[in-house]
């Protein structure tokens, strides 16, 4: 999963880049052509507890891979979206927009003042043009080569949406239209999560901004906190940082927060394998067959599916074995169609 972060010069996207993925990239940098890329692992207790018992060579987290970008300076500060950028996000699956909630007066808004709302809509609809461009163009061509179908029916349709001040991603589409958009990469149809970058002084307060409304009535998710602080709690050493936390009131760990978040909006989950070399989560969309998730593995898993063994988190804990459970009868076998829940633990039967 590839997650892009974006917003205005010196909202602390780089800042929150830093304290989500421990780097130490430069702040304050501008106009640089290239982004800064990480990987993280996404913590979760139970391939913690499923190595502890299973004490595996080898253990694996699901991973997301972040993009910082910084826009370049030729665009007025006031843009986002520069080609650079474009060519980054394309093949994101999900956008955060990180705005700026912190007073700071040393660090100077583009724009002049603090005003996350505004940012906000600013930012949309920035997308939405990007896209728009995009559209416009495509359905020129159609027209001008006497191809129009469904493509252009699909395109104007688009069109519409964005000119009535909307983003694509509100666009009902049923699954075949959203089959032949997803070559356009359009932003504005990405999922999109609001991050308020707040100040040291907003800990604990109330945001007279208006954002949490705004999100609400936008429908888009938006969790809070505090970049700078979050960065420096990343510094400490991991003992140390629970009652540095818990000292400041920062509340739970911004890395797990905003993962949840991140795996909410794009309806995500995770399913484990416990095999004595390795032990590891692997990320897929709710809802997902069995067969489908095999392939997540391995494409040879999923063409030669058989069957899926699965046991439930706890029980597979009480049995301590795979083995175990299936003699204590907490083993299911489940044919392609199966839906996973989350945390069920796998092994696929497979021939080939
Ligand atoms: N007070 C305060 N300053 C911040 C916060 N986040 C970022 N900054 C400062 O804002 C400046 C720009 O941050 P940076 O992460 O480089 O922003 P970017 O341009 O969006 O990548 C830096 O000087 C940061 O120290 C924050 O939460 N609180
Ligand atoms: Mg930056």
């Amino acid at each position: 999963m590839k997650i892009g972060i974006i917003g205005l010069a010196r909202s602390g996207k780089t800042t929150l880049f830093n304290a989500l993925s421990g780097a130490h990239a430069a702040v304050g940098a501008f106009g640089s052509r290239d982004a800064n890329v990480a990987v993280i692992k996404v913590p979760d207790a139970r391939v913690d507890r499923l190595a502890a018992l299973v004490k595996p060579k080898k253990t694996t987290y699901a991973e997301i891979q972040f993009i910082d970008i910084a826009p370049n300076e030729a665009m007025g500060e006031k843009k986002v979206l520069d080609s650079a950028a474009l060519t980054h996000l394309k093949n994101t699956d999900a956008l955060v927009h990180v705005v700026r909630a912190f007073k700071n007066e040393d660090v100077m808004h583009p724009l002049g003042s603090v005003d996350p709302v505004r940012d906000c809509r600013m930012l949309e609809e920035e997308l939405q043009l990007t896209d728009l461009i995009v559209i416009e163009k495509r359905i020129e061509r159609i027209e001008k080569e006497h191809k129009k179908g469904s493509e252009h029916d699909l395109l104007v349709r688009c069109r519409a949406h964005i000119e009535g001040g909307a983003p694509l991603r509100t666009l009902p589409l049923d699954p075949h239209e959203v089959h032949d958009l997803a070559g356009f990469c359009f932003l504005s149809q990405k999922p999109l999560m609001l991050l308020g970058n707040y100040g040291e002084e907003s800990i604990g307060t109330p945001d007279p901004s208006g954002l949490q409304t705004f999100a609400a009535e936008s429908r888009l998710p938006l969790i809070d906190l505090c970049g700078e602080m979050e960065f420096e709690v990343a510094q400490l050493p991991e003992d140390e940082r629970q009652a540095f936390r818990d000292d400041l009131g920062l509340g739970e760990e911004s890395r797990t927060r905003f993962i949840q978040a991140a795996y909410d909006m794009l309806g995500l989950m995770s399913f484990l394998t416990a095999g004595e070399p390795e032990v590891r989560a692997w990320t897929i969309r709710k809802g997902t067959k069995a067969v489908d998730a095999a392939g997540v593995i391995h494409s040879d898993i999923q063409r030669g599916f058989i069957r899926a063994e699965i046991v439930g988190f706890d029980h597979f804990m009480q049995a301590g074995s795979m083995a175990k459970a299936r003699e204590q009868g907490h083993m299911r076998l489940e044919g392609k169609e199966y839906i996973f829940q989350d945390g069920d633990i796998v092994l696929f039967r497979f021939n080939v």
